[in-house]
């Protein structure tokens, strides 16, 4: 494939992006694989094809996925196809360290491992040696590789909230162990406010901001590792240890509260209960950080991805009034079931 001399304004065009977003939405690696290292050909930075035109790719693609437009199958295909791309570019362009080392890896139980990928790739090219870890990585093990390789830095990924309590275990766990944390991805909150909260050196909303914060004023002064101990009260306590009760009562009352449920097949019951599972999960991580608004951020974004689905808010509804139900005791937990509630029926 042939791509014009292009400068890295080009990036911005639509068509480009239109057919990327094609090639990804095909399944087509090849084609993928060959634009993207033809653009490299071309003169075009390497930090500007992983930035500006894979990563937007794939938030495209999320979007896709949310709309119900793409199916789950078509979004994990297209994004394998992003992480050849990320590959081929990352294979095609090779940088001596010389800054320090850097680790890089994702929360326990956090599976998005491609943008914490981009940031590790970016960090190479700026020139530090970057130990990516990937996807999932369980914080005991975290630190076992810092103490046998010395990095002068972690990077830490979360884009889930209902990730947060095992961020904040895993922060502190690095900071006890001498090395400084840079927190990032978008599970962290708007402009990073729960990153401070948790204990984190440094915040950055993206790669190129990451790579400017390690490349200036690096390592902050380290202060006391535990001054953010354990955050979870009796209420988050709770709602963590009776999870598969208080899911399984809810599932048990739904088609009573919301009798559309009654007759779901397999397939839907099992949606039904991993929704469930959610709001539990972001009600805990909403209890855990003392923050409301990633409950309600949390729960509106379900109504939209269900409503995409042909399911009314209604059945939404029903569900945290049966966790309610169950939760009257607790008055964080249920502030923030009412206030959940009170915005789906505003919108
Ligand atoms: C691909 C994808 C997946 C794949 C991930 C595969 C992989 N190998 O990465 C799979 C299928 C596993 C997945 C699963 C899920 N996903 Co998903 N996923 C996505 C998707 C489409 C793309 C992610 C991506 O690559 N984005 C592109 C990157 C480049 O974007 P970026 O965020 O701008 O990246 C920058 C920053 O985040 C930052 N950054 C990231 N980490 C770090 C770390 C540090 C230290 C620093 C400094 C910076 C930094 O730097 C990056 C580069 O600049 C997004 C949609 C989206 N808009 O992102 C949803 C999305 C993140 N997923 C979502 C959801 C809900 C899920 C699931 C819960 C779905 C489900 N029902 O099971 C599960 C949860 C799995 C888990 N426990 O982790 C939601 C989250 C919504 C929310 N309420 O928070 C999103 C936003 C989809 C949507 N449109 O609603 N997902």
């Amino acid at each position: 494939m042939t791509v014009p001399a292009t400068t890295a304004a080009s990036l911005d065009d639509p068509a480009l992006r239109e057919r990327f977003l094609g090639m990804v939405g095909d399944g087509d690696e090849y084609a993928a694989v060959e634009l993207t290292t033809s653009l490299l050909d071309a003169g075009v930075p390497a930090q500007q094809i992983l930035l500006d035109l894979i990563a937007p790719t794939q938030a495209r693609v999320g979007e896709l996925w949310a709309a119900n437009e793409w199916s789950v199958a078509r979004e994990h295909a297209a994004t394998a196809i992003s992480e050849r791309a990320v590959a081929a570019v990352a294979g095609r362009t090779m940088v001596r360290p010389h800054r320090g080392r850097v680790t890089v890896a994702c929360v326990d139980g956090e599976w998005h491992a491609l943008p914490v990928r981009i940031l590790a790739e970016i960090l190479r090219l700026d020139g530090w040696r970057v130990d990516f870890l990937g996807a999932s990585v369980p914080g005991p093990h975290l630190v076992t590789h810092l103490h046998q390789t010395g990095p002068d830095a972690v990077a830490v990924s979360c884009m889930l909230p209902t990730r947060l309590p095992r961020a904040h275990a895993a922060i502190t766990a690095c900071r006890s162990a001498g090395v400084p944390v840079i927190a990032g991805g978008r599970g962290f909150g708007p402009d990073g406010r729960y990153a401070q909260r948790l204990g984190a050196d440094a915040w950055a909303g993206g790669a190129r901001e990451a790579a400017g914060r390690l490349a200036g004023d690096w390592p902050p002064p380290m202060d006391d590792p535990y001054r953010t101990p354990f955050l979870g009260d009796e209420e988050y306590t709770y709602v963590v240890r009776q999870r598969p009760v208080l899911i399984d009562t809810a599932l048990r009352r739904l088609a009573g509260a919301y009798p559309a449920t009654g007759g779901y097949d397999q397939r839907q019951q099992e949606a039904t209960a991993e929704d469930i599972a959610h709001i539990l999960d972001f009600l805990a991580a909403a209890l855990y950080v003392g923050e409301e608004t990633i409950f309600t951020e949390f729960t509106g974004w379900t109504a939209g991805v269900l409503a995409a689905r042909g399911v009314p808010a209604a059945a939404l509804l029903a569900g945290l009034r049966l966790i309610r139900d169950q939760l009257r005791d607790y008055p964080a937990a249920t502030r923030m079931l009412d206030a959940a509630t009170a915005s789906l029926r505003d919108a």
